[in-house]
């Protein structure tokens, strides 16, 4: 899943792809890297950041979604509203990404299940009203999947389908970077939850830490890439069914080549075979 933020504020690429040319073309490039979905959003969800208003995340997000649906890219729309995603499933989206997993806006659940569209619910502890960051855990790994398995059940009672459910941790979402690695250290508790897992890991603070130099100070987002990539292939590896990613190829390299030798445990090779080129 490539990332086109229509947002002149995203924490990792704010302002870049912010007219709907551009953004469009961004996401043919994307798709060109090997994405087989495009997430566009209108509205930054960075901790702090103030909510645009729905006229101004219609006004981004809509023709951004037409001129790539016209182009028969797959779209999923990251949106917390309901009128949104419900244009932009008119428009063409397929998918709708929502990281309040519904409890932004009491509509939502209700358009997604109309739609029939499948449905991304990420965990979320709510707005940062405040700075407060609603982030304690006795055991993280426990409580977001606890917490997400109550919020899918609130969404198949809304109406949608239970195989047009997917989940997200929703890492640095109220967490911190202990949080993030220890949710992708088990991936598979939530995987057990039975839907299919989406991965967003891309260029967020916990990869920061985790390359920081010796003065302590983080990489800058873009150049948090290569480590993007390796959670990729980590999450390809646990069996997620997606990496939402800003820098597509090196996630797209690095998720192929995990395929590769997953089926090679499978499928291992004849005695003495070798490829045209030998052994290397
Ligand atoms: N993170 C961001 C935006 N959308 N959607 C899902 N499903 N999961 C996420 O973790 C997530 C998301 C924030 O990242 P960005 O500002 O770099 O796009």
């Amino acid at each position: 899943m490539g990332v086109v933020n229509v947002t002149p504020d995203s924490f990792s690429d704010g302002g870049r792809w912010f007219d709907t040319t551009t953004a469009v073309k961004h996401g043919l490039d994307l798709v060109a890297q090997g994405a087989d979905l495009i997430d566009v959003g209108g509205e930054s969800t960075r901790p702090g950041a103030t909510r645009v208003d729905e006229a101004e995340e219609l006004k981004r997000v809509i023709p951004v979604v037409r001129g790539l649906a016209a182009e028969g890219v797959t779209i999923s729309v990251d949106t917390m509203r309901a009128s949104v995603a419900e244009q932009s499933l008119a428009a063409g989206a397929a998918l709708v990404n929502d990281v309040s997993g519904g409890l932004a806006d009491p509509a939502m659940i209700p358009v997604v299940a109309d739609a029939g569209a499948p449905f991304v619910v990420m965990h979320w502890r709510g707005f940062l009203e405040g700075g407060t960051i609603k982030g304690v855990y006795a055991d993280v790994v426990t409580e977001v999947a606890d917490e997400l398995h109550a919020r899918v059940a609130a969404v198949l009672e809304g109406g949608v389908a239970a195989d047009r459910v997917i989940v997200d941790p929703g890492l640095g979402f109220s967490k911190g970077a202990d949080h993030d690695l220890a949710l992708l250290a088990h991936l598979d508790r939530l995987l057990a939850l039975g839907h299919p897992v989406l991965v967003a890991a891309s260029r967020k603070r916990f990869l920061g830490r985790v390359l920081a130099g010796p003065d302590g100070a983080p990489p800058p987002a873009r150049e948090r890439d290569a480590a993007t990539a390796a959670v990729s292939a980590l999450a390809a590896r646990s069996g997620a069914w997606a990496v939402r990613v800003h820098e597509v190829r090196a996630t797209a390299d690095a998720v192929r080549v995990t395929r590769a030798i997953t089926q090679a445990r499978t499928a291992p090779p004849e005695p003495g075979a070798h490829g045209a080129e030998g052994a290397r």
